[in-house]
């Protein structure tokens, strides 16, 4: 019988939950205590005021299997059972996806799941770790709940853990741990089912017997198993159209990061006369997507606005959308597809956490972010994978090229160009001070270069359904010709801060919509620049990453 331990503890300060959980170096997670102490966090937040409200539910657990996964694995599930949860469903090898994760909690109705990851930063002994809740619908915690975690985290006095040998989570099946059930589960197999539900397989298919041919690059994250079940077992897809399809601790020691920047091999890939005629590439856990044709780069907000566009092609869609939701970064290119379909457009702050309600409420159907991120109410995560057989489905049907459907969409709806630029790794006060700077700013009714200012703001944001407001989500800079500049500081880095600038024109004329975006934004961009100081405050006259 194993016992229950209540090992004495002192709160570590910074256990805040930023836009995605909580993330830190791995030299910080493992320090005596510092994960078991934010579990417990987690536990009490969510037992209730006795935190026994815990007791006989099930939890699922699953990482990106990064490094330390195994180890985060063995203590959650040990703590699991001193806790007194009647059963742990944990993904074999420790693996699950973030959008499978969800898949799974909704599925089995457990109360919840705790996600191992650090998403798209990268992993190994020096490298990043994270670790968030998942609420019984599926979705990341909401800010009152994770606030809730960190006032918790700052006054927790003990944990309570089983003293036991590590659990086998290699092995299929039931293990006993005391009184609790330890479930080892496939973790493809009920998120590939989802996705046969919700798309056109059998076209998808004939697509790829007909000679469509794609690469898929899992960047040596958590997708590999799942794409190459997926699309190379079930729909038929050659041998090898999944690159890089094995998991490993340290992502081959890239960052598994699906941009043009990151996801390098597979820009090559789709480059140049031979090219495949479709490229995708996932990150660290799963939930992001980058979507390329031959020598054509799809952004993610007219990702969103194509799939949008074009979902009733779709099984799971055919009824169409009931709204669409953006984070307020993301470009308006969605916003005018939900016009023409006469559905409700809603914007919210960065982070899917905010998407929740809407779809929990059936007020969204399709939602997405800049940062190459997509979904749908199918799961209460953005879906990495789901956007690929969106997009399969949508070629397999409309048997045209990625260029050629992005180009045409343009020609419909105009084009709303945009770019991203990205400071990482600046100095943390530097950047705070330029937001300050940012944020005292009066400019309705300035000129900046050829702009009027319509209007400046820290956005806040209230949500339709429960009402909770958040507020400092970013500076808008919002023109009268409906062009925009956006600042934001990053919230899921773990080294100094990250200054995130958003540039946004719209362009009507169909003749000027094979422009490259950094020309076409040229003169925003510099405004952005001038205006934040980025020079002067930073030292840096160029970005670290543009998208
Ligand atoms: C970034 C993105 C945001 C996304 C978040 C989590 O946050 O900008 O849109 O929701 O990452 O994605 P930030 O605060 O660094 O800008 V993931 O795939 O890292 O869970
Ligand atoms: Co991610």
């Amino acid at each position: 019988m194993a016992s229950v331990k209540t090992v004495v503890t002192t709160p570590f300060s910074g256990q805040k939950p930023g836009t995605s959980g909580l993330r830190k170096k791995v030299a910080v997670f493992s320090q005596p205590h510092y994960l078991e102490n934010f579990v417990q966090a987690v536990f009490d937040s969510i037992g209730g005021e006795t935190g026994g409200e815990v007791a006989g539910k099930t939890l699922v657990v699953g990482g990106d299997g990064r490094y330390y996964n195994r180890t985060a694995i063995q203590a959650i599930i040990k703590m699991a059972a001193g806790n007194g949860f009647a059963k742990v469903m944990v993904g074999r090898g420790g693996i699950l996806s973030t959008p499978a994760a969800s898949c799974v909690i909704r599925k089995y109705k457990t109360f919840g799941g705790i996600i191992l990851s650090a998403s798209h930063n990268p992993g190994g002994p020096t490298e990043d770790f994270g670790i968030k809740y998942n609420i019984p619908a599926g979705g990341p915690a909401p800010e009152a709940v994770t606030e809730a975690i960190h006032a918790r985290s700052q006054v927790i006095g003990s944990y309570k853990i089983v003293e036991a040998p590590d659990l086998d989570l290699d092995k299929l099946g039931e293990q006993r741990l005391g009184d609790m059930v330890v479930q080892v589960f496939d973790p493809v197999a009920d998120y590939a089912a989802l996705m046969e539900s919700l798309f056109d397989f059998p076209a998808i298919r004939a697509a790829f017997k007909g000679g469509f041919r794609m690469k898929f690059d899992a960047m040596h994250a958590v997708t590999g198993p799942y794409a190459v079940e997926i699309l190379e077992n079930r729909l038929g897809a050659p041998k090898g159209t999944v690159m890089n399809g094995v998991p490993l601790e340290d992502f081959g020691g890239g960052h598994p990061d699906p941009n043009l920047v990151h996801a390098h091999d597979l820009v090559e890939a789709l480059t140049g006369d031979g090219a495949p005629d479709f490229g995708a590439a996932s990150d660290g856990d799963g939930d992001r997507n980058m979507v390329l044709g031959r020598d054509f780069y799809v952004t993610p907000s007219d990702s969103l606005a194509v799939l949008a566009a074009n979902a009733t092609l779709c099984p799971g869609y055919a009824q169409g959308l009931k709204g669409i939701a953006r984070s307020m970064p993301t470009s308006a290119a969605p916003d005018r597809v939900a016009a023409k379909l006469g559905i409700p457009a809603w914007e919210t702050p960065t982070g899917w956490k905010f998407f929740g309600t809407l779809l929990d409420a059936g007020k969204a159907t399709l939602c997405g972010e800049e940062s190459f991120g997509t979904g749908s109410d199918h799961v209460r995560e953005k879906d990495g994978l789901w956007a690929v057989l969106m997009w399969l489905n949508v070629l397999a049907r409309r048997k045209e090229s990625v260029a050629d459907i992005v180009t045409a969409h343009w020609k419909e709806y105009g084009r709303n160009v945009y770019s991203r630029h990205d400071y990482e790794g600046i100095d943390a006060k530097a950047a705070d001070g330029l937001m300050e700077h940012l944020r005292g700013l009066a400019l309705k009714g300035k000129r900046l270069g050829a702009y009027a200012v319509a209007f400046n703001d820290d956005f806040a944001y209230t949500d339709p359904v429960d009402g909770s407001v958040s507020t400092k989500q970013g500076i808008r800079v919002v023109f009268e010709d409906g062009s925009r500049v956006v600042f934001r500081l990053s919230g899921t880095g773990t080294e100094g801060a990250t200054l995130r600038v958003y540039i946004e024109r719209y362009e009507p004329d169909s003749a000027k919509h094979h422009l490259d975006p950094q020309t076409a934004l040229a003169d925003l961009i510099k405004i952005a620049r001038d205006l934040a100081e980025i020079e002067a405050r930073t030292g840096r006259t160029e970005p670290t990453v543009i998208t």
